[in-house]
């Protein structure tokens, strides 16, 4: 009777701790997605609102070890060869950069996965290249290399592309798995991030190549960009990612450009016939410099003195304009 009992009670604490530990890593789950959410909001809010120097579009570079530490602020410029720096951890601390400006870098959040990692990021080059993309906005959507730079490809357990139009990837690393090694002051990305084989080729999620798993970039114009794979957990296998493509975010820039036109809209009443007609010297700088004027780029109507409408390259939604009591309203319908 007490053997039975024995074997009752051993039964059940084995039953419990697999229930804890399932519990456990639920909990560690639910914080790194969450993390992995905050961190994309964050770099969409950042990219979309950038300003003079900068134009919208620009994003940080991520924190590599070439500065000898992981501080939680971006090591620039990343944008020039080679790849590598383009893959780091996350710049999630913010900090005023330039004496005379009021310029922030960095995500300004604190943030750790389920684990108490720093999250990594990486970014496509098209989005820390002004050299390589000399105007940012929506008609990079549509533009073919050489115009533009390789977007990163995201892709599944089975080796399909989730998505080729990927403007940044976050990773939240997790617990390390064997081989791994986390000691000294800036341990490589292949401590934290793993690789996956499908049909004998392995996609590495540490290796910033700038050139597609499985292929060879034989010169800087021939490579294809980077890659990462999404892959069920496993004893070699534990990060968790999340992905902003360059449609989302342009969809953000878009909303930030038309408020930046309402801006202008509402001290240049009764409104102008174009857009030209605003005193060019009155936009920030990013606004000429990147194309936004261009009729290419954004369709701007007139209805009457106090009605207008734009519409930008690529996407669907329109943008109204009222005037009213001194103030420009603006409303729009549909979504790009
Ligand atoms: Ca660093
Ligand atoms: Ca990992
Ligand atoms: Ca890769």
């Amino acid at each position: 009777m007490l053997l039975l009992l024995l074997v009752g009670v051993g039964a059940l604490a084995v039953f419990v701790g697999g229930v804890n530990r399932a519990a456990d890593q639920q909990e560690r789950d639910r914080i790194s997605t969450q993390s992995l959410a905050r961190a994309k909001e964050a770099l969409i809010g950042y990219v979309a609102m950038r300003q003079d120097p900068e134009r919208p579009g620009d994003a940080p570079c991520p924190d590599n070890p070439t500065d000898g530490n992981y501080d939680g602020t971006q090591d620039a410029p990343c944008g020039n060869n080679p790849a590598a720096p383009r893959l780091g951890r996350l710049p999630w601390k913010t900090v005023v950069v330039g004496a005379a400006t009021t310029v922030t870098e960095g995500l300004g959040l604190d943030i750790v996965d389920g684990y108490g990692e720093r999250l990594w990021y990486a970014v496509s080059r098209n989005l820390v290249d002004p050299a390589g993309v000399a105007q940012f906005n929506p008609l990079l959507l549509t533009a073919l290399p050489p115009a533009r730079r390789p977007w990163i490809t995201v892709r599944d357990s089975l080796g399909n592309v989730v998505s080729n139009r990927v403007a940044a990837v976050f990773l939240a690393p997790g617990i390390s798995l064997a081989g791994q090694l986390r000691s000294g002051a800036t341990p490589a990305a292949g401590q934290y991030l793993d690789d996956f084989v499908v049909a004998g080729v392995n996609y590495s999620n540490a290796d910033a190549d700038d050139c597609l798993d499985g292929t060879v970039c034989v010169t800087v114009a021939s490579r294809t960009g980077e890659d990462f794979i999404l892959a069920p957990r496993s004893g070699t296998f534990n990060d968790v990612m999340a992905f902003v493509t360059i449609d989302e975010l342009m969809a953000s820039i878009d909303r930030r450009v038309a408020g930046e036109i309402r801006a202008k809209l509402e001290v240049n009443h009764p409104f102008p016939s174009s857009l030209g007609d605003i005193v060019v010297s009155s936009w920030p700088s990013w606004f000429n410099d990147n194309g936004w004027a261009d009729g290419t780029v954004t369709t701007y109507t007139k209805l009457d003195d106090d009605h207008a409408s734009i519409r930008f390259a690529s996407c669907a939604a329109t943008f109204s304009y009222a005037w009213s009591g001194g103030k420009a309203a603006m409303t729009w319908d549909g979504a790009c």
